[in-house]
């Protein structure tokens, strides 16, 4: 397989997208005998992006009318009624009535949810009417408050005996690569542990080549896998480690074929711990998406990427919230094997509460 993909990459460079990957017997007699040969069919996409110039219609197109298309717009309205209404209650409102604090403000500039916000608020002193040193206690409670909905705190727990195993899934573009990479240094280099790495990434030549990379400056040996059976195989040949990292191919929240073919690759072993890779600059409602659309896969960790990058850590308190799942790490920057850390949760509440 080896040898097939370096014949590919030759012929078509390292951008080509595999297609498809078959093992099968040439030759020999009743198919005994026969050479084993690998067939991989392999595409490159050489054509120039086309601009698509789209012009409005001259004139709105004539629509049939759907029963549907009418009750909606009545919900619409009706809606819109509604809020006119709150909006003018709500103006009509004393200004301290009003659900509005230095603090509120805050969590609402850092994209907390309004919900969660609000419900994070409950019963907490009025800030704006304490002096002195009880002016923090607000603060203080409300952080603690925070780092209560953070307690479900979990990286990897090497096993006392038999050999870890840990998939990173999530959207493409994440970090999930990066993030393993960065596990495998700390691991095998500063914790000397016996790690070994399996990738099933095996859509762009690209992907397996920065996971080699890594394997080879780190040490360890990695393997590259084509199917369940395959990733079966491999696990059992690293038994003896204490941890296998498993890298996975970015799927698209929105592709269920994809997401079912991650599902079959996880489930040739029961004990394979999951991890959900999240960009924590993802917008809240994309990431409902995303956990939902991967909770096929049953991850059983939450780990945020590119907090470096984000301008507020709203999402992952808003997620965790309403999921609560166990949180693995936070990773801040592209440096491998630094810039990852097991999460706190005092310091994620103080972050989150960042003004
Ligand atoms: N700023 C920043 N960049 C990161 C971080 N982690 C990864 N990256 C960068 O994000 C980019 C994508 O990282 P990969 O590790 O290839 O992401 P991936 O999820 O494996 O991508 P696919 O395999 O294509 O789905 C790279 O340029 C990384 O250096 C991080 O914590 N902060
Ligand atoms: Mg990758």
């Amino acid at each position: 397989m080896a040898e097939a993909m370096a014949q590919v990459k030759q012929d078509l460079g390292r951008d080509a997208v595999i297609l498809h990957t078959r093992r099968l017997k040439k030759g020999g007699i009743l198919g005994f005998f026969g050479r084993e040969m690998v067939e991989v069919m392999a595409a490159v996409d050489t054509a120039p992006v086309k601009v698509v110039e789209k012009k409005p219609p001259m004139s709105a197109p004539i629509s049939v009318a759907n029963p549907n298309d009418t009750k909606i717009t009545a919900l619409q309205l009706e809606m819109s009624t509604m809020r006119r209404m709150l909006e003018q209650m709500m103006g009509q409102l004393p200004e301290k009535n009003k659900q509005s604090s230095p603090l509120m403000d805050v969590l609402l500039k850092n994209d907390v949810d309004p919900a969660v916000a609000a419900d994070l608020m409950k019963g907490l002193p009025d800030e704006n009417s304490m002096v002195g040193d009880d002016a923090g206690t607000a603060r203080n409670l409300l952080i603690d408050r925070i780092a209560n909905c953070l307690t479900k705190i979990n990286g990897i727990d090497i096993l006392p005996s038999g050999c870890k195993a840990v998939a990173l899934i999530g959207p493409t573009g994440v970090g999930k690569t990066t993030t393993i990479a960065k596990l495998a240094a700390n691991f095998a280099l500063k914790e000397g542990y016996k790690v070994a790495l399996v990738t099933a990434d095996t859509y762009r030549i690209a992907a397996v080549e920065q996971l080699k990379t890594y394997a080879d400056i780190i040490g360890v040996p990695l393997e590259i896998v084509y199917s369940p059976d395959e990733l079966k195989t491999a696990l059992f040949r690293h038994e003896d480690k204490h941890l296998v990292l498993i890298d996975t191919a970015g799927r698209s929240p929105g592709n269920h074929y994809q997401l079912a073919e991650l599902q079959a690759l996880l489930a040739v072993n029961p004990y394979i711990e999951t991890h959900l890779v999240l960009n924590t600059a993802t917008k809240y409602r994309d990431a409902l998406e995303i956990v939902n659309k991967f909770s096929i896969c049953s991850p059983q960790k939450f780990l945020f990427t590119k907090v470096d990058e984000a301008s507020n850590l709203g999402t992952i308190l808003n997620l965790v919230y309403h999921f609560p799942t166990y949180l693995s790490y936070l990773t801040t920057g592209q440096s491998v094997p630094d810039d990852i850390e097991l999460i706190d949760s005092i310091k994620l509440a103080n972050m989150i509460l960042r003004d």
